[in-house]
């Protein structure tokens, strides 16, 4: 079976046969249908995200349940499922207070790119090829934890399914599951990508009045006002904290969401707002990267300043309300496929996020 693996850092993904073998206890075997590329996958190729290679990345994706491992009581063969990259232990502290985006064993196997016993499904000539977060959905079937396959409705096309599985969680998420926007607040969103644009359309969800999209492209800030915003500024030609000035009565926003994973506008998103609101980081900076914040601004001003992981989402119950949603009409997932590809033009759907060409990348198999 095909899987594109990056073998080495900075290097392009590579298209090859890998060995998979069947699932263990406890593990699922999907025929994966459709994978989203997410500017995660790209993080792990440039290091800013480093996981061990060679590894199979993909970890937004859906597909059909082929088989099932011992003591498998969640889907059965032939279910459809979207594949979540936290799969819960359920053991841990963070499992125990309800808050799964957290599980700790979720995070270490993410780092260490292997199953939960340790051992990695896959296999080229012998050598141990790993996964990204336990998914690895750019390839034509993977074996992950049960925890990972989260059965949904049929009746969503699994190309659209899969956008789900990451971006949409994550932007939506932050915006309903972390910052709890209220009913006619107002909004500022940094970057405009495949999961900004679920912030944007999660923030039109909760009611938001002002919804400020801010980009360097202005085709994704077209996109955005599709999505729900209502403002834009290209900040290439303006700037970006005065322009959020201006378009909330020189108060700032009650709400400012960072989708790019810089520390320049992680800092952008805690100017943005009026004292008392709420910073959401979603970008993932470089591990080393380091924030400024004026530190009189913080007791001064009592912003606060968090984060979200996967958006805070509990994937059983999140992702098949967000199938339903889209079926009510109430959540956008067409828009959202702007390109789809082979697997073996991975480099090119790369590129393409790079260049800004594309809300969401899909790869179809
Ligand atoms: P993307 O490349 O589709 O979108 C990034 C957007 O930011 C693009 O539209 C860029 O044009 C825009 N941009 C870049 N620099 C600037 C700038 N200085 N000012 C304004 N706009 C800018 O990426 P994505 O949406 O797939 O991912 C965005 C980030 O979110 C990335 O860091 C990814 O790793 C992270 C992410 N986090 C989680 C999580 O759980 N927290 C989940 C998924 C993705
Ligand atoms: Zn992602």
């Amino acid at each position: 079976m095909k899987a594109a693996v990056l073998f080495e850092y900075e290097q392009p993904v590579q298209t090859v046969d890998v060995e998979l073998m069947d699932p263990k206890p406890g593990e699922v075997l999907i025929k994966i249908a459709a994978a989203g590329v997410c500017h995660s996958d790209l993080h792990v190729i440039k290091a800013d995200l480093p996981l061990p290679v060679p590894i199979i990345l993909g970890h937004e994706g859906a597909g059909v349940v082929e088989a099932v491992g011992e003591g498998v009581t969640r889907v059965q063969p032939g279910d459809h499922v979207v594949l979540s990259w936290v799969p819960e232990c359920g053991e841990c502290y963070f499992c125990k207070i309800s808050r799964y985006d957290m599980c700790d064993t979720a995070a270490a196997l993410a780092i260490s790119g292997a199953q939960r016993d340790g051992t990695t499904r896959f296999s080229l000539n012998g050598e141990d090829v790993h996964q990204f977060s336990m998914t690895g959905t750019f390839a034509e079937y993977t074996t992950v934890p049960q925890e990972s396959a989260i059965p949904i409705r049929k009746d969503v096309p699994l190309e659209l399914a899969a956008l789900v599985g990451c971006g949409v969680m994550t932007g939506v998420g932050a915006v309903i599951n972390t910052a709890k926007v209220r009913p006619g607040s107002s909004v500022v969103v940094i970057g405009a990508g495949g999961v900004g644009l679920n912030v944007i359309q999660g923030a039109a969800l909760a009611g938001a009045e002002k919804i400020i999209a801010v980009d360097l492209v202005d085709g994704k800030l077209s996109l955005a006002r599709t999505f729900g915003a209502t403002h834009t500024i290209n900040a290439k030609e303006k700037d970006v904290v005065m322009s959020v000035l201006d378009y909330t009565d020189q108060l700032g926003a009650e709400y400012a969401f960072e989708v790019i994973g810089r520390p320049e506008t992680i800092a952008q998103a805690y100017n943005c707002l009026r004292k008392t609101g709420t910073a959401v980081v979603v970008g993932v900076a470089p591990p080393n990267a380091e924030v400024s914040i004026n530190a009189f601004s913080i007791p001064s001003q009592a912003k606060t300043l968090t984060g979200t992981w996967y958006g805070q989402a509990n994937p059983r119950v999140d992702l098949p309300r967000l199938l339903d949603l889209y079926k009510a009409g109430k959540l956008k997932l067409d828009e959202l496929m702007s390109k789809s590809y082979d697997l073996s033009q991975i480099n090119e759907a790369f590129q393409d996020m790079v260049d800004g060409k594309v809300a969401r990348g899909i790869i179809k198999f």
